[in-house]
């Protein structure tokens, strides 16, 4: 079996076995990195006035990390810069907040080149290379021109943007260009691997697609794949079982007193949808008065990427929503929104969304969106709550049995939500039984894989990219 070397910005919590804090990821890949005896490379997270390459080893619950540290420059220019403020609004279809600053883009070229530097002497000739998301697209590349011949992969965790978007990156032939230095190429859904074809149909007409999955580049193949992600299901089913989701399930329930709890768990980040589902639920209020009372949203966002400007301002915009609407319909013994703004440990996040009658799940774009599965896992088999989810959300291409809404529409989120509330018992367990046969079927080591048996099938001569 040959060794597993996978590459990401961030080093994922690898934990120990049974280490219940662990995401789905950070599970499926440290089994394989376990069982191949690999290596995650990454950012520390830590800065450093002069950049050096020293690489800091360690070993977590049986895996081996090697990070570095990068210089403040570097992460204002490719992790805020580039990657959190041209590409990730990019990809999720906001090009009013992108930004394209030739700084950003340079920096993101000499991090890659920097990370390409430091890996490159760990990287052994018979390592299979695993490159994650959208910090790092020309890894690849820049890996090939230091002389790497390794069968390598990438895979993108968000949307690939449709082609007249992509088209609004200054230097987009470039990144795309870069990608070709990949064996195989990795989306989450037909839909974001479809917009990929379509651009290289249009910018690349040189470029031959030989049949479903393949395009042919001068000498070589690059397989290009769709490969949904799914959760460690077993694992966080039998954690929504265990004493802690338990108590917190029991305190929901008390504290509920009765009402129904509609549960949205995200990131705070405007790709999450979040004003307009405060915006459906505020129009679910407004033509359901019988509702008032009985009913409340606990919204979980814990902040992220503060360093942002577009971040602090949607967070300074729900705040504002939140309160007008709880200022609207609250009295004194009921607020209709709850708006935690912190994480909780995933053990007791699964209690909480086992005692939400809804799980509302409304990005206005996602990757995939994994809250969708953990939701889904959570639920009781005899009495499950329901799912509203996005049409928007990569999930939804597998998960027909939820109740699929347009999330820019309030009317659509306050149609559902009313739906969801009244669904009788022996519908609710028909469509949960369909959603979480499917997130059981296709986990996260089902996903991990599909990935690697595509990485590891030989299709092409090793490239030299110049
Ligand atoms: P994210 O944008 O981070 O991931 P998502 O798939 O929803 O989005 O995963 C979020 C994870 O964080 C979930 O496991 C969730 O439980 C956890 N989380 C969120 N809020 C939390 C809170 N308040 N407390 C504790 N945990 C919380 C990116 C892409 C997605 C894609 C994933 C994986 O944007 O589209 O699904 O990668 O590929």
């Amino acid at each position: 079996m040959s060794r597993l070397i996978v590459i990401s910005n961030r080093v994922q919590s690898t934990g120990g076995e049974g280490s219940t804090n662990q995401g789905g990821l950070a599970v499926a890949l440290s089994a394989a990195l376990r069982e191949s005896n690999g290596i995650w490379f990454g950012w520390s997270g830590d800065e450093i006035d002069h950049f050096t390459g020293h690489i800091n080893f360690q070993r977590h619950g049986g895996v081996a990390t090697a990070t570095v540290d990068l210089e403040a420059q570097d992460v204002e220019e490719y992790y805020n810069g580039f990657a959190n403020r041209t590409l990730w609004p990019l990809f999720h279809y906001r090009i009013d907040v992108a930004e394209f600053e030739r700084g950003f883009a340079d920096g993101y070229e000499r991090v890659n080149a920097r990370f390409a530097d430091t890996v490159q002497p760990l990287i052994e000739p018979d390592d299979l290379v695993w490159v994650h998301d959208y910090h790092m697209i020309p890894l690849g590349a820049e890996l090939r021109r230091r002389g790497v011949g390794n069968r390598m992969g990438f895979f993108l965790h968000i949307p690939w943007p449709p082609m007249r978007l992509l088209l609004a990156l200054p230097n987009h032939r470039e990144l795309v260009e870069a990608m070709f230095a990949y064996d195989v190429i990795g989306f989450h859904t037909r839909d974001w691997l479809d917009s990929f074809f379509d651009y290289i149909r249009v910018e690349f007409p040189e470029i031959y697609r030989d049949g479903e999955d393949r395009l042919v580049i001068g000498d070589r193949a690059v397989r290009v794949i769709a490969c949904p992600i799914g959760i460690d299901a077993a694992a966080f089913r039998a954690s929504a079982e265990q004493p802690e989701a338990l108590a917190t399930y029991e305190r929901m329930r008390i504290s509920a007193n009765g009402r129904d709890l509609i549960i949205g768990v995200d990131r705070l980040d405007y790709s999450k949808g979040l004003q307009e589902r405060f915006l459906g639920y505020e129009r679910f209020l407004s033509s359901h008065a019988t509702a008032h009372g009985r009913v409340f949203l606990l919204q979980i966002a814990p902040p992220s990427r503060e360093d942002v400007q577009s971040y602090r301002e949607i967070r300074s915009a729900l705040d504002s929503l939140s309160g007008r609407i709880n200022g609207e319909y609250a009295t004194v013994e009921w607020v209709p929104i709850r708006y935690v703004n912190k994480g909780y440990p995933r053990d007791q996040l699964a209690g909480i969304y086992r005692a939400a009658r809804v799980g509302l799940v409304t990005p206005l774009r996602d990757g995939m969106n994994l809250v969708a599965k953990e939701y889904v896992a959570a639920q009781d088999a005899d009495d499950p709550g329901v799912l509203i989810l996005s049409r928007f959300a990569g999930a939804a291409e597998q998960m027909r049995d939820a109740l699929l809404v347009n999330p820019h529409s309030p009317e659509e989120i306050a149609d559902a939500i009313a739906q969801a509330l009244s669904m009788p018992k022996a519908e609710r367990i028909r469509r949960w039984q369909a959603l979480m046969a499917g997130v059981a079927d296709q986990d996260v080591i089902w996903w991990q894989r599909c990935f690697a048996s595509a990485l590891s099938e030989p299709s092409s001569s090793p490239a030299t990219v110049e």
